[in-house]
């Protein structure tokens, strides 16, 4: 029955259906599903169809937006959830995060705050096309153990690089550790510019930042 619900929230994705998608998963959440297997095996499989379809020329923007607010609305039935074993547990550290400057995409970055919350980290969210000075400045003001750079760009997850490059020039670097992600991030590219961490999913992104941590 599960594998059903999964493809239809898949296929609410794909067909941009906002009110279907979260249908599904209040429907999934009523069934005793986990939010993070509603969004891991359900939605973004579809969120990752339409990007397929659009890199094929079968999808334009206007579909990419659609599958992008279905998957948001999706994600605001699911978050709560999420967030909510959080809430309980003493607190981790502490993560600004965002999207790099000229990357709109905020659905991945959200996620991950959303599973740090839920593992009892502090979250600074800055948002999306976020000013690469910006970051440091939150680093500085939140005393911030965790700065988290999100970029789906290829041309955008070139100011991770500069991020890192102003944290040093501020003389903060070995005071925080950046955590670097985002569909076209590679470990090589982590290391390449000198990034703590790298993780491929918002999951793996709290077991890198409590091993960088040490907790
Ligand atoms: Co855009 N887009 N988009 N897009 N978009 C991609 C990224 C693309 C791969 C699609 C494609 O061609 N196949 C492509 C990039 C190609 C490239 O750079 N090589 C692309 C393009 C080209 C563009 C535009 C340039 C299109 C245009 O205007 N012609 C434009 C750029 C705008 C800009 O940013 N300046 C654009 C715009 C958009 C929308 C606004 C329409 C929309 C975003 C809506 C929103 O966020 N509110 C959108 C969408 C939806 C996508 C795809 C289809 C889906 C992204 C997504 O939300 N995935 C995407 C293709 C794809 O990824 N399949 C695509 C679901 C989300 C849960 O996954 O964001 O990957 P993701 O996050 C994951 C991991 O990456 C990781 O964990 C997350 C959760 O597990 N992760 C981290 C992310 N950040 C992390 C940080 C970490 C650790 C892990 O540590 C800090």
């Amino acid at each position: 029955m599960s594998e059903e619900l999964y493809k239809n929230m898949a296929q609410a994705v794909i067909d941009g259906d906002d009110e279907e998608a979260a249908a599904l998963a209040q429907q999934a959440l009523d069934a005793g599903i986990g939010p993070l297997d509603a969004i891991n095996k359900g939605f973004t499989p579809g969120m990752d169809t339409v990007g397929e379809l659009y890199a094929s020329g079968e999808y334009f923007l206007p579909d990419l937006i659609l599958g992008g607010e279905a998957m948001k609305a999706a994600l605001a039935v699911l978050e709560p959830a999420l967030n909510a074993a959080g809430q309980q547990r003493e607190v981790l550290g502490k993560l600004v995060l965002g999207t790099v400057k000229g990357d709109i995409h905020e659905i991945g970055k959200s996620l991950v705050g959303s599973m740090f919350a839920a593992n009892g980290f502090e979250v600074y969210d800055l948002g999306i096309d976020i000013e690469s000075a910006d970051f440091v400045t939150a680093v500085q003001e939140y005393q911030a153990d965790l700065l988290g750079l999100s970029a789906l760009l290829t041309t955008t997850m070139l100011h991770q690089r500069t991020v890192i490059e102003l944290l040093e020039e501020a003389g903060i670097r070995d005071q925080v550790k950046v955590l670097v992600g985002g569909c076209p991030v590679t470990q090589q590219w982590a290391d390449d510019i000198g990034a703590d961490g790298f993780a491929e999913d918002a999951a793996n992104a709290v077991m890198v930042a409590k091993r960088l941590l040490g907790k």
